[in-house]
C-alpha cells in the first residue's frame, strides 16, 4: 500500500459529509476502526502488534538478531478534535508506514528496532486530557484520575477500555515499554503558519494547558423571574469570555474558550448551571499562570455580582518542551539544514519527551489551518515528509 493508497483508505473513516471535518473520538468507532486499519497496515508489513495496557499501539519491525531495545519509535495519533482535519495525527502514521516501506524497497536493514505508535486520546477530545495515552504510558497522570475520567455521556475511561478488552486495573506507566524506547521521532503536520518549507525540525513545545470554569447559579422561568432576582450563570461566563480575550493580548498569549456546556439548555429557562472550557497557551509559564488568574479574578467578580458561585479545575498542564538538542541538531543536520521551528501545538512527543530523546518532523502546512476540515498539507510536501522521515529513520536506526 503506497503513501496515497494508505490515506484514500484512511480518508472515509469518520469524516462527516457535509463539513469535511472527521469525528474520531477515543474508543468510539470511527476511531476503532482507524485502529483495524493499523492493524492491517502492521500485519501488511509483518510488523508485530502490540497494545499496551493504556491503549496505546505499537507496531514493531524486529530485524533479526538485533533483540528488541532500543528502538526508534515514530508515529502518532489516530483520533481527533470533533471537526477535525484528516492530517493532525494520521500524517505521522501513514508516513510511518510509507518510511518503512521505502527502507525495505532501498535495502536497508535497521541495526535497531523501530517502531510505529498511535497513542490514545491525543486530542483528549473525549476524556477530557490531551494526551491521555501517553501520559499514562509515562506516569505523567495518575491512574485512578484517568480511571474516573467521563466523557460527555457520562461514561468513565474505566468503563470504556473494559468494553474494548482492556483491564482498566492495569493503566498507568509502564518502565518496561519505556525502557525499550531509545527515542521517539514524532512527524505532524504543522499547525501555523512558520514553516515555509516542505520539512522543519521542531524546537520547542510551549506551555499549554486547559482549566474547567464551574459556574453555579439557580435555574428559572424566563418569563417570570425579575432581573434582580435571578441568579444566572450566563453573565459571568460571558464576563469571562471577554476577560480571556483581554488577558490574551495583555500578556501577550493565546487563550481560548471553545467549549461551554449549559444546563438546563433551554430557549426559556434561566440557567442553572454553565461549565466553561478555557485553553490557555503562551510562550512563557508565568504569562500563561497570570492570564489565568486574571480570567479567574474576572470571573469571580462577576459572579458575586450575580449571586453565582465560581469553581476553576486544572485538567491538565504541559510546562514548555525544549526538545532534546542532540538529537533534534542531528535531524536538521541530516535533513540539510531544514528550518528549526517551536510549535504551539501540543503533541505525545511532549509528554514522551519527559522520558526519552524526542524529537519531531514538521511538514508544511500552507494555510497553517488545523483543528478544521479545512487544514491541509500538499501531496509533494507529504511525500517530502515521508522521504525526511525515511533519512532520520535509516539515520538513527542504523543500516
Ligand atoms: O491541542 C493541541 O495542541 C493538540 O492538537 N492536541
Ligand atoms: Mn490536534
Ligand atoms: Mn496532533
Amino acid at each position: 500500500m503506497s503513501f496515497e493508497e494508505m490515506w484514500a483508505a484512511l480518508r472515509p473513516v469518520g469524516r462527516d459529509a457535509e463539513t469535511g471535518g472527521y469525528h474520531r473520538f477515543a474508543w468510539t468507532p470511527a476511531e476503532v476502526e482507524c485502529r483495524s486499519w493499523f492493524a492491517d497496515e502492521a500485519r501488511r508489513r509483518d510488523l508485530e502488534i502490540e497494545t499496551d495496557p493504556n491503549g496505546n499501539l505499537f507496531a514493531w519491525w524486529f530485524p533479526p538478531g538485533n533483540g528488541r531495545g532500543d528502538a526508534v519509535v515514530t508515529g502518532s495519533h489516530l483520533d481527533s478534535v470533533p471537526g477535525g482535519g484528516a492530517f493532525d495525527g494520521p500524517l505521522g502514521i501513514v508516513s510511518a508506514f510509507a518510511a518503512i516501506d521505502l527502507l525495505r524497497e532501498r535495502g536497508v536493514r535497521p541495526s535497531r528496532p523501530i517502531g510505529v505508535a498511535a497513542f490514545a486520546e491525543e486530542e483528549g477530545a473525549r476524556f477530557g486530557v490531551a494526551c491521555l495515552g501517553s501520559r499514562l504510558l509515562t506516569g505523567a497522570i495518575a491512574p485512578y484520575r484517568a480511571r474516573g475520567l467521563r466523557d460527555r455521556d457520562g461514561r468513565t475511561l474505566a468503563d470504556v477500555l473494559t468494553g474494548h478488552g482492556l483491564d482498566p486495573e492495569r493503566i498507568g506507566p509502564d518502565e518496561g515499554l519505556l525502557s525499550r524506547i531509545g527515542c521517539y521521532v514524532e512527524l505532524h503536520v504543522e499547525q501555523g503558519r512558520a514553516l515555509d518549507a516542505p520539512v522543519g525540525v521542531a524546537s520547542a513545545i510551549v506551555p499549554h494547558g486547559r482549566w474547567r470554569f464551574d459556574l453555579a447559579g439557580e435555574g428559572n422561568h424566563a418569563g417570570t423571574t425579575r432581573l434582580k432576582d435571578r441568579r444566572d450563570p450566563m453573565l459571568p461566563f460571558a464576563r469571562l469570555v471577554l476577560a480571556a480575550r483581554e488577558a490574551a493580548e495583555r500578556n501577550g498569549t493565546l487563550t481560548t474558550v471553545g467549549r461551554v456546556e449549559v444546563a438546563p439548555n433551554g430557549v426559556n429557562a434561566v440557567p442553572s448551571a454553565v461549565t466553561a472550557w478555557l485553553d490557555g497557551r503562551g510562550p512563557a509559564d508565568d504569562a500563561v499562570r497570570r492570564t489565568v488568574a486574571e480570567v479567574h479574578e474576572a470571573a469571580l467578580r462577576a459572579a458575586r455580582e450575580h449571586g453565582v458561585g465560581v469553581e476553576l479545575a486544572e485538567e491538565s498542564y504541559t510546562e514548555v518542551v525544549d526538545f532534546d538538542v542532540p538529537l533534534r541538531d542531528r535531524l536538521a543536520a541530516v535533513l540539510g539544514g531544514v528550518p528549526v521551528l517551536p510549535t504551539g501545538a501540543g503533541h505525545d512527543a511532549g509528554i514522551l519527551a519527559s522520558r526519552v530523546p524526542t524529537a519531531m518532523l514538521f511538514v508544511r502546512n500552507p494555510t497553517g489551518v488545523s483543528h478544521a476540515p479545512a487544514e491541509h498539507a500538499d501531496a509533494e510536501d507529504c511525500l517530502a515528509g515521508v522521504e525526511a522521515l525515511t533519512t532520520v529513520l535509516k539515520e538513527l536506526a542504523g543500516g
